[in-house]
């Protein structure tokens, strides 16, 4: 570090310096989005962006002519063959917190580079194509992420496609990665038929609008059970039917077991439609983790207010 830079830390330090530094980490939520290739990872980090009011309007890389591509793939190679090759950085707040969002790429040539993330991440966000499941490359970082005890959300995204039960997806997690999954939302409506989710918390049916070609926010409408039945008939009842049967398997989020990497919050959603997409935004502010002290060379764990510390994952 040069003299100068040396002065100015002199210069700008005071008593208050570890409060502020701790309560601006406790703000932080820095995450990775993994998953198999296509499972829709740049489209729901612009969906993300979106609605926190980032960008003004969201494009598939898919898409048609006429929309824009995805923010996160700015590369021309990215852009013409649809994929992530590198893995983008988004910072920006929403509420009162500051969102560190990576997007990776999820083809496994370019795997390297996921897993450099993965260790300068507090959480991850596991994309399913609910039509797919777990697909292999989804199977391997997950495995990278419980080696290095990163605590997992799963989303099980393009319920706006004909795709899997439901209750079996959940089965399939707990199956094949032992993860025990505990649902926030529930989707209303089988997959092809997105309405809207049961909130699990509230019990409140959050009901989805589309926009023309998904691009920009839905409209969403909370209705209470009664008038959710009335609106939605069998589809919302076999909803509160699948919720009373989790509940009684006991599949309630717990904070303390999901830090743990031992139960894993589920959430549905379209990224491409922009369905289920703040929910997923409250939850990351609600219960992912902000930065932890972390451990060193030596064995062992450095404070989140030492003087200053830094870990460079990628050149
Ligand atoms: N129907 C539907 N299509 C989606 C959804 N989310 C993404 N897609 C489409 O799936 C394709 C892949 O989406 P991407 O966001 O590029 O997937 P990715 O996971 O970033 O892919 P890689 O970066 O190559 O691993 C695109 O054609 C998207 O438009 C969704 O919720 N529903
Ligand atoms: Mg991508």
């Amino acid at each position: 570090m040069s003299d100068a830079a040396l002065q100015l830390l002199r210069d700008t330090s005071d008593g208050d310096r570890p409060a502020h530094v701790l309560a601006e980490a406790a703000r932080r939520r820095t995450f990775a989005v993994i998953s198999h290739p296509d499972a829709g990872k740049s489209t729901l980090t612009e969906a993300l962006a979106l609605h926190a009011r980032v960008i003004a309007q969201a494009g598939a890389v898919h898409g048609k002519a006429n929309r824009r591509a995805t923010v996160s793939d700015w590369m021309d190679m990215e852009q013409a063959r649809g994929i992530s090759i590198t893995s983008a950085a988004l910072a920006f707040s929403y509420r009162d917190s500051v969102i560190n969002l990576i997007d990776t790429p999820g083809h496994a040539d370019f795997s390297e580079d996921t897993y450099r993330v993965l260790s300068a991440v507090d959480a991850a966000v596991m994309l399913l194509d609910a039509a797919k499941g777990l697909e292999p490359q989804t199977l391997k970082l997950f495995e990278v992420c419980r080696h290095r005890g990163i605590p997992v959300i799963t989303v099980a995204n393009k319920w706006d496609r004909p795709g899997r039960d439901a209750l079996e997806l959940m089965d399939e997690i707990a199956e094949r990665i032992g993860l025990r999954p505990t649902p926030l939302t529930w989707p209303v409506g089988v997959a092809g038929d997105f309405r809207g989710v049961l909130d699990r918390r509230s019990g409140e049916f959050i009901r989805f609008t589309r926009t023309a070609g998904g691009a920009t926010v839905a409209p969403e409408e909370h209705l209470d059970p009664v008038a959710a039945e009335a609106r939605e008939g069998p589809a919302w009842v076999t909803a509160v039917e699948e919720h009373e049967l989790l509940e009684a398997d006991g599949a309630q989020h717990d904070q303390e077991a999901f830090l743990a990497g031992q139960t894993t919050p589920v959430l549905f959603s379209s990224a491409v439609q922009n369905f289920g997409v703040g929910q997923l935004l409250n939850v990351l502010i609600e219960l992912a983790p902000a930065p932890t002290p972390r451990p060193t060379a030596d064995g062992g764990s450095r404070a989140l207010d030492e003087p200053f510390s830094a870990f460079v994952f990628k050149m």
